[in-house]
């Protein structure tokens, strides 16, 4: 039996697997009540070891079906692969799926030991590229949405970007060697939260705004907020070649002070608009201690608030027409140009929407109310309409507002606090119910209801998860052809899931199986994520995935992805030289030494110190840590990385690796000697 026939027939074999544990079970129940005893059962054709084990567990077939879809053998690898989102802990979570097991966290705004991000080498200028300016860095960050780059609308695995909603940021990742490349400060926006989001060919990347505040985040009194507060959405112009985003070409749209909330980029018939939900369309300022409703009264007055609609093409053309005012280094689009321009309309949305999610094939989007019981769907055909229809009033900023009756396709009611959706390739949208604690899988209607069995537009089945689900996210979810194996729900809370660790409790990551079509879906798995509360999350093919093995050369710079002017090729190049106060060291390392191994200095000197690995074995890498002075750095096989600092503190010092990378790891280290001044 090949590998190949195994995985073309697992599905079967694990029915019949199922099948057979479960009659095994049955038998042995009967059994024991006959006062026979655990582990005698030899009739199920299965080894009396696995088959006792389920029973002394008391497993259930489903337990069975769920261990058997997630365990992976040694060496079997994932054909999954997850980013998530890290939270306030300003990273990102690499995933293996449906095994869960997690490959990686990815330093991004928030310095990170493992991967040397932060702590002395080219790292340093990414990090320091998001800061405020020189003097006021910003060394954590609130990832919220993962997206990773789309040809055609499908992922194409090269890259991911993922914002900071803290500090209106944005990052770029290369997939190429999984490590942070770029970070970029908003100019104009101090807090985002509709972002990342790509469009369908990855020509631009959207940053949706969030809490209102005046353009450029300067001072203005509450008292001014109708007038001076705005909301504001940006497109970074993503460059492939270069793998950054060309601030030089992106431009940003100004908008009413609603706070906008997630966004999705069209495709298909939509492509060319992005679609933003909104909320405190009341334009609610708080100050609950002042005698004035809390914001989370005054922002749920209205049973409605907009749902944005932004034609992005026709934007860019304004853009290139040069139809904008230059504002903090950034082309920005005023409200009165979009709304002159047709770049900018509204439709009602109820009720303190949150998610906007665009269909598979580009046709609808599905929007979820908080606070309301229903999604409501919205036909692009139908908005399109209106919008050529013209004669449509404005909200109090003039922007045009479609009824809800002339852009709604569908409402379906799921249950209590829908947030967010996902799509299969069955026909069937998953929705986040948070106050139920669960997920809804519903059947889609329209060019979608001869996918499925049930009818267009209804409630197939909800699924409770353990607890307050945030995101839902599915495989290849956001694609234009989604896979429909998995779901993941991440659910906020986790209570009783895992053992007590203290009062802050872990989110609980809930893999649900959505193989079978009706109300088959079934949980998996339960992964605890201990380190922030992630949000979204994307799942993409794992072999979508081409990231480098080893660094393509001895000498690489992550930075700029080529050579490092000040690589060396081997430890015959290795070396120190002084020129007045400054000291340059090339130092080469390999298993498991670093030349040289003495560097002896001057205290005050500024010292700039070139390390190249030379090593080309896969996983053979070297750490560089010195003591007393905050570098840290992890050296990759064939990368360079340059540090340079003022050697402020005499003494003697160690600088060794640490990376466990050879038998004789303790012995790779130097002395760091730091003459003290006369
Ligand atoms: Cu619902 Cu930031 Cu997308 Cu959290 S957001 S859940
Ligand atoms: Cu190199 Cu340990």
């Amino acid at each position: 039996m090949t590998k190949e026939w195994f995985y073309q027939h697992k599905l079967g074999l694990l029915a019949l697997l199922v099948v057979f544990l479960a009659i095994g079970l049955l038998a042995s129940c009967d059994r024991s009540e006959e006062g026979g005893g655990a582990g005698q059962v030899q009739d199920t054709g299965l080894s009396a070891d696995a088959n006792a084990l389920a029973q002394e567990r008391g497993f259930t077939p489903d337990d069975v079906y769920a261990a058997l879809k997630t365990y992976m053998p040694t060496g079997e690898l994932d054909p999954y692969i997850m980013f998530a989102s890290g939270g306030q802990g300003g990273q990102v979570l690499v995933i293996g799926v449906p095994s869960m097991r997690i490959l990686k966290v990815i330093g991004v705004f928030t310095p990170e030991p493992w991967q040397g991000y932060g702590y002395g080498g080219s790292s340093n200028d990414v990090l320091a590229s998001g800061f405020m300016d020189e003097d006021h860095p910003l060394l954590w960050g609130d990832t919220h949405h993962p997206s990773i780059s789309e040809t055609n609308g499908e992922y194409d695995g090269k890259f991911l970007f993922i914002n900071d909603k803290a500090n209106a940021r944005l990052a770029v990742i290369d997939l190429r060697d999984f490590e942070t490349k770029q970070i970029i400060k908003n100019p104009n926006a101090i807090n985002d939260h509709g972002g990342a989001f790509v469009t369908p060919n990855t020509e631009y990347v959207i940053e949706g705004p969030q809490y209102a505040a005046p353009i450029g985040w300067e001072y203005a009194s509450l008292d001014d907020y109708d007038a001076k507060y705005r909301g504001l959405i940006t497109f970074w112009k993503f460059d492939r070649v270069t793998g950054r985003v060309d601030e030089s070409k992106s431009f940003q749209i100004e908008l009413p002070p609603y706070w906008q909330d997630l966004c999705d980029a069209g495709k298909g018939p939509s492509e060319g608009w992005v679609f933003c939900n909104s909320f405190n369309t009341e334009l609610a300022t708080g100050g609950v201690e002042l005698g004035n409703p809390p914001f989370e009264a005054g922002t749920t007055q209205n049973d409605t608030d907009y749902l944005h609609i932004i034609n992005w093409k026709a934007a860019e053309e304004v853009y290139n027409a040069g139809k904008y005012d230059m504002i903090n280094g950034i082309a920005v689009i005023s409200m009165q140009t979009a709304v002159d321009e047709g770049l900018l309309y509204f439709t009602p949305e109820p009720k303190s929407p949150h998610g906007a999610d665009v269909t598979p094939g580009g046709e609808y989007i599905v929007v979820g109310g908080k606070l309301d019981p229903h999604v409501t769907i919205y036909s692009f055909d139908k908005i399109m309409k209106a919008i050529e229809g013209g004669g449509l009033d404005t909200d109090v900023y003039g922007v045009p507002v479609i009824p809800l009756d002339a852009s709604m396709e569908a409402q379906v009611e799921l249950g209590l606090g829908p947030l967010h959706t996902v799509f299969d390739d069955k026909g069937y949208a998953y929705t986040s119910l948070f106050l139920d604690s669960a997920v809804a899988r519903w059947a889609l209607g329209g060019p979608y209801a001869d996918k499925h069995p049930e009818e267009g537009w209804t409630l197939v089945q909800k699924l409770p998860v353990h607890y307050n689900i945030g995101h839902i996210t599915a495989a290849e979810g956001d694609t234009a052809t989604p896979d429909g194996l998995y779901v993941v729900a991440l659910n906020k809370w986790s209570i009783d899931r895992f053992a007590n660790v203290g009062p802050l409790l872990p989110q609980n990551f809930q893999l649900v199986d959505v193989s079978r079509t009706g109300d088959q879906m079934k949980l998996l798995y339960d992964m605890p994520i201990g380190m922030a509360e992630p949000h979204y999350a994307q799942i993409i093919k794992a072999d979508k995935l081409q990231p480098f093995e080893v660094y393509p050369e001895i000498g690489w710079n992550p930075e700029t992805m080529s050579i490092h002017p000040n690589a060396i090729t081997s430890p015959e190049e290795a070396r120190v030289e002084r020129d007045g106060d400054t000291v340059e060291i090339w130092m080469s390392v390999i298993r498991s030494h670093f030349v040289p191994e003495r560097v002896e200095i001057k205290e005050g000197d500024q010292v700039i110190w070139h390390l190249t690995n030379l090593e080309r074995t896969r996983d053979a890498t070297h750490g560089f840590a010195l003591s007393g002075y905050n570098i840290n750095l992890s050296l990759e096989p064939g990368e360079t990385q340059t540090i340079e600092f003022t050697a402020t503190q005499p003494g003697t010092y160690t600088f060794y690796c640490t990376e466990f990378c050879s038998a004789l790891h303790l012995e790779m280290l130097g002395y760091f000697l730091v003459e003290p001044k006369e």
